[in-house]
């Protein structure tokens, strides 16, 4: 099988894409000949040949079928580089896995993504169980390369696989009294060995949310892949959200419930120290951490002589969503 790979423009690739990662044309198709041994496994999801440090993975048909179909460089990063996957899937936060920044490579293989279904209940016309495929179907993945900015003041850029989460809000039809969208990782101590630590200083499950208006913007997205293939378990397989204006703490993983409500939700880190983690958590190099300044990130990978620190942006450099918060001053809703 031999995969056609739409290019919407490749200088226009080029420019995001680092020299090391970046796949001619001719060494796609290399690649995917290379992989026709594996044809056996129609849902190989060969397109990770599109990034050339990435081993190709098998994949469900959910998501195999999906590739075809893929509008990459949906949105870019300008002239900044890529972070190599081997970075972005051994630098994790991912608390359930542990609190190091290896823990979640090292563990997340444990966690069982199939089956998967989402509960979406609250202020909406049709809420229920949504199997992952079910869920999925009406929508085609999109790539969205994206700054990552955590609030401990590392970056990274991503290219993201998913769709906007305004598309699967619309369907479930919020009703007239929806103002909140909350979110929860999965529970499951048994896979999950951050959870069953009785030092633990989070309560489970890791709870997320966004203001209604919020997660309707065009730039929000659930993702369900990364460099071409299916999301990583230390990433937040098989669906996480991904908002790229706001601290990486609000991208929450391994969703398995989407509640739309009338009031505020309580989010994890708001609830552990509301001092310094605040529900809006726009980037914003302006409001300090009470314990660290936000004005500049390290971006990763960084050298050990060259640490690559680099200015912090508004937003996080997405000026397009400032209309949001016109009535709201960001120093008291951080
Ligand atoms: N369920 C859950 N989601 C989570 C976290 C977590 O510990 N648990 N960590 C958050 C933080 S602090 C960051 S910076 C990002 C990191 O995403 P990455 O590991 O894919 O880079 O995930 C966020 N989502
Ligand atoms: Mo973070």
């Amino acid at each position: 099988m031999l995969i056609r790979t739409p290019f919407p423009s490749a200088s226009h690739e080029h420019e995001v894409t680092p020299e090391s990662v970046y796949l001619s044309r001719r060494s796609l198709l290399a690649a995917a000949g290379g992989l026709a041994a594996l044809s056996a496994w129609p849902s190989l999801a060969v397109e990770s040949a599109r990034y050339a440090d990435v081993e190709p993975v098998q994949a469900p048909t959910w998501f195999a079928d999906k590739l075809p179909g893929i509008r990459w460089q949906a949105v870019t990063a300008g002239e900044e580089a890529l972070t190599p996957f081997k970075d972005a899937t051994h630098h994790n936060n991912y608390y359930e896995f542990g609190t190091s920044k290896t823990d979640p490579a090292r563990y997340a293989d444990a966690l069982v993504t199939e089956p998967w279904s989402v509960l979406i209940d609250g202020e909406v016309a049709k809420p229920g169980r949504y199997a992952l495929e079910d869920l999925l179907k009406p929508f085609q993945l999109e790539e969205r390369i994206y700054r990552l900015r955590c609030v401990e003041g590392w970056s990274m850029v991503i290219p993201w696989l998913g769709f906007p989460l305004a598309d699967l809000l619309k369907r479930v039809e919020p009703t007239g009294q929806a103002k909140f969208v909350r979110f929860e990782t999965l529970v499951d101590p048994e896979h999950m060995p951050g959870q069953r630590s009785g030092f633990s200083l989070l309560d489970w499950p890791y709870v997320e949310g966004l203001r209604l208006d919020e997660a309707m913007h065009p730039l929000a997205i659930l993702a369900v892949g990364m460099y071409g293939r299916i999301l990583p378990n230390q990433n937040g397989a098989p669906l996480r959200l991904v908002v790229p204006w706001k601290y990486g703490f609000k991208g929450i993983k391994s969703i398995v419930r989407i509640s739309l409500t009338a009031d505020q939700p309580k989010t994890t880190w708001e609830t552990i120290a509301p001092e310094e983690y605040g529900f809006y958590a726009s980037v914003n190099p302006q409001v300090d951490h009470p314990r660290w300044s936000q004005a500049h990130e390290r971006r990763l990978p960084g050298g050990l002589f060259s640490p690559n620190i680099i200015p912090t942006r508004l937003f996080n450099g997405y000026d397009e969503v400032a209309g949001l918060y016109s009535n709201l001053d960001l120093r008291k809703y951080y």
